[in-house]
């Protein structure tokens, strides 16, 4: 093993972090600490020095770190950091990457919590079981969030649409009320959809931008004003995200709301369009080619709306979701743009998890959360046996399940369905977690792929298929397995899998957690080319995710979903009999 200086510094760090998370008195921890530094800032590789036997000669190695660092190079390894490790596991030591996460919070939240990774600190945040921790509270709960969102930015620079989505909302209700605003939004790729954003775009009219650029630069979440006009301010807000906002006549707000929300490739098909015409478009406005490009000059075109700049340009209207010059303008101008998928076309939401396995709350709480949405029917899948962290459902409990399920719906009286489903794992060879008996009883039956994601493209394939030629499996949940900014997905041959999931007509899912969106858009679209259906469902752990349907619909709107092909738009005796009659075409 090469133990480069860099290698020996990052063990020592760690090995300082951990003993301060285990309470160590502070001088040990900063022996440690002192030490990796020093090694790190060392001219010669430390490799030499021990060779040489001069290992001393490095500024605070004393007796006992130079034994440390003789054990570690002689044998590869070191006894003491291995017990440590066992003391102190990776996902707790990964805490500490949190921003606003030190030694002491870390270790408070382990003991009193049982907390050991960063999803599990992120869940407990956003349930809001920090904020009573002593040294916690509600504002420390917000800061452990925005942190845990930068930290994951990191990965490519781009934040989830669930991480921003929420900060340009606060920012629009902040600013909403300024004097002279008339009109305030979000632009840009949050306006588009799109799964990861990398900065906001704010729009607002008003005809006194003063004030507003004022309220921003003045607000608790900016954390940095980095630069401020008349008419446009960028500042960083505390979770790491850009935001522009620019102050739009509202007179000129359709040019300004078209060209803000690009992309910039659809924007460019829409500059050709309109020289085609003879016409010259900005921000500002439409305007002659012959005439002088300026803003205000003469026989210049403005548009309040931007219904109205489409319209100018012999267009129909087209949905931000849609604007990626892939296709778009071409539909537009036959005449055949596709009438997407809206959140109101959806009849029900068909995952969730309750406290039969990892989720928060039980099927009644969830039923009255979907009945409150104005939905028909839920699909209950908890997890199965072998996902033993999530307290997996084995054949016996499913059964004592269903009694419960049943007594809500006779409450409800008919005016609601709670369907009785589960999301049974597919095993590494692609057996299901249940056997046909068990699966038979239910409802509506989702496989999912969780574990061992690495395997190699053929044997991922062939398990995913062998799932979906199950009689009994009638959707696949989050296809891919990808987490974004955290883990790629599985290396699946899609085109088998669709082709396969047509045949069999198995629906596949956009899960709308905003750390999965799987299917993502591209292979939502494809899926869709090749005649699959689809379902797109939050896979809440908890009533208020049912909130995150808004993402996946935005996921679907971009691969130019229609309702007809989402099973949960269609009614309840459609949607049953879709399910059964998988069963049955299988079975003969
Ligand atoms: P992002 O922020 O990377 O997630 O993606 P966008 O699409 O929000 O990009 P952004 O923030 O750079 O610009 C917002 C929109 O403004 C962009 O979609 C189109 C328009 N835009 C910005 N800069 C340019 C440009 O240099 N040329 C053109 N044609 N459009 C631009
Ligand atoms: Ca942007
Ligand atoms: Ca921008
Ligand atoms: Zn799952």
């Amino acid at each position: 093993m090469a133990f480069t200086n860099r290698r020996l510094a990052e063990i020592f760090t760690d090995i300082a972090e951990r003993l301060q998370i285990q309470g160590e008195v502070v001088f040990k921890t900063r022996a440690y600490s002192t030490v990796a530094e020093n090694i790190l800032n060392c001219p010669r590789p430390i490799v030499e020095l021990w060779q040489e036997g001069k290992l001393d000669e490095i500024p605070g190695v004393g007796k006992e770190i130079a034994r440390k660092l003789d054990e570690l190079l002689r044998t590869g390894r070191l006894e003491f950091y291995e017990r440590l490790r066992e003391q102190v596991p990776d996902g707790v030591a990964a805490m500490l990457q949190v921003p606003s996460m030190g030694p002491q919070r870390v270790k408070t939240v382990w003991e009193q919590l049982n907390i050991t990774s960063i999803e599990a600190l992120e869940a407990a945040a956003q349930a809001g079981k920090l904020r009573d921790l002593p040294r916690f509270g509600a504002k420390t709960e917000e800061k452990i969030l925005a942190g845990i969102a930068s930290l994951r930015r990191r990965a490519t620079g781009r934040m989830r649409i669930g991480d921003a989505l929420p900060a340009a909302l606060e920012l629009i209700a902040a600013l909403r009320g300024v004097d002279g605003v008339q009109q305030i939004t979000y632009a840009g790729s949050l306006r588009r959809g799109r799964e990861t954003i990398g900065d906001l775009d704010i729009l607002a009219a008003t005809l006194k931008p003063a004030p507003l650029m004022q309220a921003l630069r003045s607000l608790p979440v900016v954390q940095e004003v980095l630069g401020s006009g008349d008419a446009k301010t960028s500042v960083r807000l505390n979770n790491g995200l850009q935001a522009d906002l620019r102050a739009i006549e509202p007179a000129r707000w359709g040019t300004a709301l078209q060209y803000f929300t690009g992309s910039q490739a659809h924007n460019i098909r829409l500059r050709e369009l309109a020289q085609q015409k003879g016409l010259s478009l900005n921000e500002y406005a439409l305007r002659p080619l012959s005439t002088e490009s300026k803003k205000g000059g003469a026989g210049e075109l403005t548009f309040e709306t931007e219904e109205g700049v489409y319209h100018a340009l012999g267009l129909p209207f087209i949905p931000p979701e849609l604007r990626e010059d892939r296709g778009e303008i071409e539909a537009a101008l036959a005449g055949q743009l596709p009438h997407l998928i809206t959140l109101d076309d959806l009849k029900g939401d068909l995952q969730m998890h309750t406290t039969w396995s990892d989720g928060a709350t039980d099927v009644m709480g969830l039923a009255r959360a979907a009945m409150a949405r104005g939905y028909a029917y839920i699909l209950i899948t908890d997890h199965t046996q072998s996902l033993a962290v999530a307290n997996g459902l084995t054949a016996e409990r499913i059964a004592q399940q269903r009694r419960e399920i049943e007594q809500v719906n006779a409450e409800l009286k008919g005016r609601f369905r709670v369907l009785h489903g589960v999301e049974v794992e597919v095993k590494s060879d692609g057996s299901l977690d249940l056997p046909d008996e068990v699966l038979a009883q239910l409802d509506i039956v989702q496989a999912s792929v969780h574990t061992s994601l690495s395997q190699p493209r053929e044997k991922l394939t062939a398990r995913a298929i062998r799932a979906i030629r199950n009689p009994h499996v009638d959707i696949l949940g989050h296809p891919s397995g990808r987490l974004i900014n955290e883990r790629e997905g599985g290396d699946f041959d899609w085109e088998a899998l669709f082709r396969e999931a047509a045949q069999h007509r198995v629906a596949l899912e956009i899960n709308c957690d905003p750390a999965r969106l799987d299917l993502n858009e591209t292979h939502a679209r494809r899926a869709l080319e090749l005649g699959c259906l689809l379902s797109i469902s939050t896979d809440a752990h908890a009533p208020e995710q049912f909130n995150n349907i808004v993402y996946g619909v935005g996921i679907a709107r971009r691969a130019w979903v229609e309702p007809a092909v989402v099973i949960n738009t269609w009614p309840l005796s459609k949607l049953l009999t879709w399910a059964s009659s998988r069963t049955q075409g299988a079975a003969s």
